[in-house]
């Protein structure tokens, strides 16, 4: 059975296509439109038509070095000019890029299981971790858990307020800090307020302000450290937000919090506003993590649990579509 075959067969039992589908319509269809043109010319995989493949994958923000390993990949593969039809090339991609992003490891598993499991959230101003936070909270809370949030982003003016309307709408209580305060403080609140209402799961939003790595790192491990205090091994987690449609930009912005503390993996905000899905290949080859979510509209339910194989499936029907 051909690589599609079987992955067409993985995800047809699986209820969260019509979301991948929708929330990767923009990249799928771009590839669509970029395979069309590039299948008008395809004879064999001369140098020619490597180049223009390289353009389209660039495009897809994919990455250089991913997109180059790709190609290179095809180049060593076809030597003979074996390959004769276009969809058989494609088959190709979506097989490499399933080897280079390789099969997670449960990235849903949280360190430090049996407590209270503590959420931090971190990233770039405007990424979407007040909106990812909110998620979660309706996520967490549908599916049985206890849950809380701290509103610890005291430097930015509303984005306590922006937390907490979500809290009345969602009916999750939000620990308030205190505008231009400090961060740590809230969390104190928080976790306290964790421990006090038998709380399994506190999510923490935070500022996102853009400042140097060495203010940023003696700012997150203060959190840390106020948090571990109340709360021992916590956090569970630290899932940096990035908003994907900033693309490679948002990858090196991306890498300043990975010098300045332990993200354990990625939620790729705003999916839905861009053709630029590659950056998921391009994430786990140049930072090596997960990504746990991706946020694909406004809406709280508007966050799906990532699955490499609906994400390879959304991109192979873009580029399937070529020939309808
Ligand atoms: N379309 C779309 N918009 C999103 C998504 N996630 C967040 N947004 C929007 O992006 C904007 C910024 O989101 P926030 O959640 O406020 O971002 P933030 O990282 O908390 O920003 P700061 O608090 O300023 O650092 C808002 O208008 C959100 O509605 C998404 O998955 N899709
Ligand atoms: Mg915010």
């Amino acid at each position: 059975m051909s690589f599609l075959s079987r992955l067409k067969n993985k995800v047809l039992g699986k209820d969260n296509q019509k979301e991948y589908l929708s929330g990767f319509k923009k990249t799928s269809d771009s590839l669509s439109k970029s395979a069309a043109n590039l299948e008008k010319t395809f004879r064999k995989v001369d140098e020619d038509f490597l180049e223009q493949l390289m353009i389209m994958l660039l495009e897809s923000d994919i990455g250089y070095e991913t997109a180059d390993k790709i190609v290179s990949e095809l180049r060593q593969y076809d030597k003979e000019y074996i390959i004769a039809s276009f969809s058989r090339v494609m088959e190709f991609v979506v097989e490499s890029m399933a080897n280079i992003y390789g099969q997670d490891e449960d990235q849903f598993s949280f360190i430090n299981n049996d407590g209270i499991k503590v959420i931090l959230l971190v990233g770039v101003n405007g990424s979407g971790k007040t909106t990812s936070a909110a998620k979660l909270m309706a996520k967490y809370k549908d599916e049985g858990h206890k849950v809380a949030a701290v509103a610890a982003d005291t430097f930015r003016a509303g984005a306590i307020e922006q937390l907490a309307k979500w809290g009345e709408r969602l009916d999750v209580p939000v620990i308030k800090g205190i505008e231009n305060g400090d961060p740590s403080a809230a969390i104190v609140d928080g976790a306290r307020y964790a421990k006090d209402n038998a709380i399994d799961i506190l999510i923490i939003d935070t500022a996102g302000r853009l400042q140097n790595k060495k203010n940023l790192m003696i700012e997150l491990e203060k959190m840390k450290r106020v948090l571990q205090r109340e709360i021992p091994g916590a956090p569970s987690a630290v899932w940096l937000v990035i908003d994907s449609t900033t693309g490679q930009n948002g990858i090196s912005q991306a890498a300043v919090f990975l010098e300045a503390t332990d993200v354990t993996g990625i939620i790729l905000s705003k999916m839905d506003g861009t053709a630029k899905g590659g950056i998921i290949i391009a994430i786990k080859n140049t930072l090596n993590l997960p990504v746990v979510f991706v946020g694909v509209g406004e809406r709280t339910e508007d966050l799906i649990p990532f699955d490499i194989d609906s994400y390879l499936n959304s991109i192979a029907v873009g580029l399937e579509n070529v020939r309808k």
